[in-house]
């Protein structure tokens, strides 16, 4: 491949509002080469990369602060639940400014789904009732419904594609009816891109009494998030899609709801009075964060979110239109190569998955390593979605702030040479 790891190292885009060429000497880990070549990490929807200012925060957390939360009276005991509850303060106003008491830290997307499955779920969910998704949904948004549906004989239903990738709404009323007791949609799908306007939808889920839950694991990384315009009961995020450590998400959920929920696991912290015959338990959000939390992580996921915020969720936003636009213009213009998304860069965000006639997209993400592109291959935990697609797999590459316009350059060129290599 010619020049294109030169042009990719070089990286020096500045789109309105992010400083590209800056921001990306924050992070540590886009200086290493891979397979001979420099890093192009196009895997953020995955999981992102974390900046200097992240890693420092774990690091000084650890060497100067560490203890536990919650429990202990001494200084070190103070200083740790101090840093700890900031971040609940930080998230909050993230997520649109709520109060922080409905906050609670989970170890990612996934657990606070998980969460609202079982703590209101078997509270509120019984025989007869359905549970509305989208084809579209990743398995965190579907696995713990289906497995809600089967301990209670209630019927999951599911909002089919159009033909832009995007909810098709034409049988909206009917599938949210009097039964429709929760309707639990991704803001923004992993393997497709696309951005769903929830708020409609949820105005018909509220009026006939459902519970609403969004999925922000891929929206809230790369966009401005606010739980009050998006009209949502309950909210699910991971930090390290943000910048942040692994280990520590939100979930975010109406006051009046969290406090009527049963706990979902039982422990030290979460209780407020405990004998062998009758337990009670401790106020939102302790209640739900049982056991020792993971500290430090909620920690550097307070930095991440300073360091997102700083940079402004808007700014963000307008540098992956920029990019997803660029790609997408460069890739459509490969007849041999089959985009699944929306073409529409105000309907999508910078996950672009693609098919290339003639070879698996595991070859070719495979391929893309061989030139030190990190893209992502497989079903990505979406394989309803997959199937409706009619495909069992396709290569996606994601973009996030550090990502260049000369990277997607770079990586259109060897797409080409793979796609010689594996022409039959
Ligand atoms: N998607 C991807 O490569 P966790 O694993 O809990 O942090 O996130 C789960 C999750 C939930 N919803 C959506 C829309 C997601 O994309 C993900 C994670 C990654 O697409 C890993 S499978």
């Amino acid at each position: 491949m010619q020049g294109a790891t030169a042009a990719a190292g070089a990286a020096a885009n500045t789109s309105q509002g992010l400083d590209v060429a800056k921001l990306r000497a924050d992070f540590p880990i886009l200086l290493r080469t891979i397979n001979g070549h420099p890093l192009v990490y196009f895997d953020s929807a995955a999981s992102s990369q974390k900046p200097t200012h992240v890693i420092q925060t774990l690091t000084d957390y650890y060497e100067r602060h560490h203890a536990n939360v919650h429990r202990g009276m001494h200084t070190l005991a103070a200083e740790a639940t101090d840093m700890y509850e900031a971040v609940r303060r930080k998230a909050a106003r993230f997520i649109g400014g709520v109060d922080p008491s409905t906050v609670i830290f989970t170890r990612n997307a996934t657990e606070a789904i998980n969460l609202v499955a079982y703590s209101w779920g078997e509270q509120n969910i019984s025989a007869g009732d359905e549970i509305l998704i989208s084809v579209m949904e990743h398995h965190a948004n579907i696995v713990p419904w289906v497995r809600l549906c089967e301990k209670t004989g209630a019927t999951l239903k599911t909002i089919p594609l159009d033909e832009n990738y995007g909810l098709d709404l034409s049988d909206i009323d009917t599938l949210i009816n009097k039964n429709t007791k929760l309707v639990a949609l991704t803001r923004m799908s992993n393997a497709l891109g696309t951005i769903n306007n929830l708020a409609p939808i949820f105005k018909k889920a509220h009026a006939v009494g459902a519970v609403t839950l969004v999925d922000a694991a891929q929206s809230a990384p790369h966009m401005p998030t606010d739980v009050q315009e998006l009209d949502c009961d309950f909210l699910a995020l991971s930090g390290h899609k943000a910048l942040g450590p692994t280990g520590a998400g939100i979930l975010y959920g109406k006051a009046e709801l969290l406090d009527n929920m049963p706990p979902f696991l039982g422990g030290g912290e979460m209780i407020e009075l405990v004998t062998f015959e009758k337990v009670t338990y401790n106020h939102v959000p302790h209640k739900f964060e049982a056991g020792t939390p993971a500290i430090a992580d909620v920690v550097g996921f307070g930095a991440a979110l300073d360091y997102l915020m700083e940079l402004g969720m808007e700014n963000i936003r307008e540098h992956e239109k920029e990019i997803t636009a660029y790609a997408l213009d460069k890739l459509s213009q490969f007849e041999w190569l089959k985009i699944y998304g929306p073409a529409d860069v105000d309907k999508r965000g910078a996950a672009v998955s693609f098919t290339v006639e003639g070879a698996h997209p595991h070859d070719i993400a495979q391929y893309l390593d061989s030139y030190g592109f990190a893209v992502r291959a497989g079903h990505h935990c979406a394989q309803p979605l997959m199937k409706a697609l009619g495909v069992t797999a396709t290569t996606r590459a994601s973009f996030y702030i550090y990502n260049t316009l000369s990277e997607v350059d770079s990586m259109c060129e060897a797409l080409a040479e793979a796609r010689d290599f594996f022409k039959v």
